[in-house]
């Protein structure tokens, strides 16, 4: 499987941290410096191997450290994130038509796969999509293009049109467009001719058939056990046809990987489809999430970085409550929390379960309390800083500066106020609760 010595290195380069609890400067560097050997090794092309070791340098120094989370389970979470960014963040799709047939033309160097995907993915988008796809077979210069093509057709059950090998490519597809018309197929697949090397009489007959269709995609098969090759084979063919998008096949090889990572950043054309075998079915619709997942190849890697991000928000939450039982409790705390309820963060469920809070948030999920919400933060950025820490000091021309400053009324900066009280008393009361040895919200 391609990827597979990728992943080890990394689950290695991670090892680095295991059994250290604070990140330093200089165990970032130990770290960056094994990752970087990883990628390197790995066939990541060199300035996005640059790129990302930057980026994750970055983060790495501007994350705060939190004690729960170790290091190294937050370096994971980074690194895969910044894998996902480089495959692309976005899953993207077909670009189907809005209306009349959509056209997908195969294009890519000889024996890349373009006639296997094209079955692959006639095959998915006429179970999955519900689509009416038939082929049409433009590669008249393999001897045997057209018959490995209708083999294949029949067997996904998919109408293969053909004039045979003595019309032109471009006749045949100009006649195949009105066949599919004529008889309402709502897609047609173009399978193209491949060549050796990237030479002119290919690049001239593959623009001829674009511009007789204008396709919505133009997907270029490119082998994933080529290499670093596959960067300048997208680069040139986007160049001259504008690829809408990349189909990386033999990724079941033992493939490095590495320039599959790359082709995205450098290319800057998306990877739709993977292929993952010979048979029909073996074909991965494309999603930059899964494939992270695979590179990083920790089975647990999604489970990890769920924790990772839970121990974070509950750490943060404990300090928050902390300080509140404690009785210190100010305005400014208040505004923190609103904030995280505007969020929707986990810790809106924390809160819900404080009494007050309650009430602020018990229409949570309303547009109203959207609304309530952010009129009392709107009241509370219009205190100074004084206020916020120092209620008490709130009389009425204050009441009366703060509640013109934040377009609102008296009465709802008294409100406010009201639910600031009731929530200290109670938090106070709770944190004596809690010093007795009572444990809250149980
Ligand atoms: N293991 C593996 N083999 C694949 C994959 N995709 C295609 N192949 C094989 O690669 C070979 C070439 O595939 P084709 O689909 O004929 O490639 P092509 O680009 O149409 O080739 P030409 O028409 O000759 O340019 C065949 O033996 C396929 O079975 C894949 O994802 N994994
Ligand atoms: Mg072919």
């Amino acid at each position: 499987m391609a990827f597979e010595s990728l992943s080890d290195k990394l689950s290695n380069s991670f090892k680095v941290l295991s059994g250290k609890g604070k990140l330093t400067e200089k165990n970032v560097e130990d770290i960056l410096v094994e990752i970087r050997k990883a990628l390197l090794e790995s066939d990541v092309n060199y300035q996005v191997v640059t790129n990302f070791l930057t980026n994750v340098r970055e983060k790495m120094l501007g994350t705060k450290v939190i004690d729960s989370v170790n290091p190294s389970e937050m370096t994971v979470k980074i690194v895969y994130d910044e894998i996902v960014s480089l495959l692309g963040s976005e899953h993207v799709g077909i670009n189907y038509a809005q209306s009349g047939i959509t056209t997908i033309m195969l294009v890519g160097l000889q024996g890349t796969g373009k006639t296997t995907s094209v079955g692959k993915i006639a095959n998915v988008i006429k179970k999955r999509d519900n689509r009416n796809p038939m082929i049409i077979a433009a590669d008249i210069i393999r001897p045997a293009a057209i018959e490995q093509l209708k083999v294949l057709g029949e067997s996904i059950g998919v109408e293969v049109f053909s004039l045979g090998s003595e019309v032109s490519a471009v006749e045949t597809v100009k006649q195949g467009m009105e066949y599919a018309k004529a008889n309402n197929y709502d897609t047609v697949f173009i399978d193209t001719a491949g060549r050796l090397h990237i030479d002119e009489a290919l690049m001239d007959e593959l623009k001829q058939i674009k511009d007789l269709v204008t396709p919505q995609d133009i997907l270029l098969t490119v082998d994933a056990m080529t290499g670093q090759d596959i960067i300048n084979v997208a680069k040139t063919f986007n160049d001259l046809l504008s690829v809408s998008g990349l189909v990386v096949t033999k990724l079941d090889g033992d493939a490095r990987g590495g320039a599959v990572l790359s082709v995205k950043s450098v290319a800057d054309v998306a990877i739709k489809f993977v292929g993952t075998g010979e048979k029909i079915e073996d074909l991965d619709i494309f999603y930059p999430e899964r494939m992270a997942d695979r590179i990083m190849g920790m089975g647990d890697v999604v489970s990890l970085v769920e924790q990772a991000e839970e121990k974070m928000d509950m750490e943060a939450a404990e300090k928050s409550m902390e300080r509140m039982l404690s009785g210190q409790f100010t305005l400014e705390d208040m505004l923190t929390q609103l904030d995280q309820i505007n969020r929707m963060g986990p810790l809106g469920g924390i809160l819900k379960m404080i009494p007050g809070m309650n009430k602020l948030t018990k229409d949570i999920d309303t547009d109203d309390a959207e609304a309530a919400l952010n009129k009392n933060k709107a009241i509370i950025y219009s205190m100074t800083i004084e206020e916020r820490q120092n209620p008490r000091i709130i009389r009425a021309s204050r009441i009366n500066r703060i509640a013109d400053g934040s377009g609102t009324t008296r009465k709802d900066v008294n409100n406010l106020l009201k639910q600031y009280d009731k929530m200290k008393d109670q938090m106070r009361m709770m944190g004596r609760m809690f010093k007795n040895g009572n444990i809250p919200f149980q």
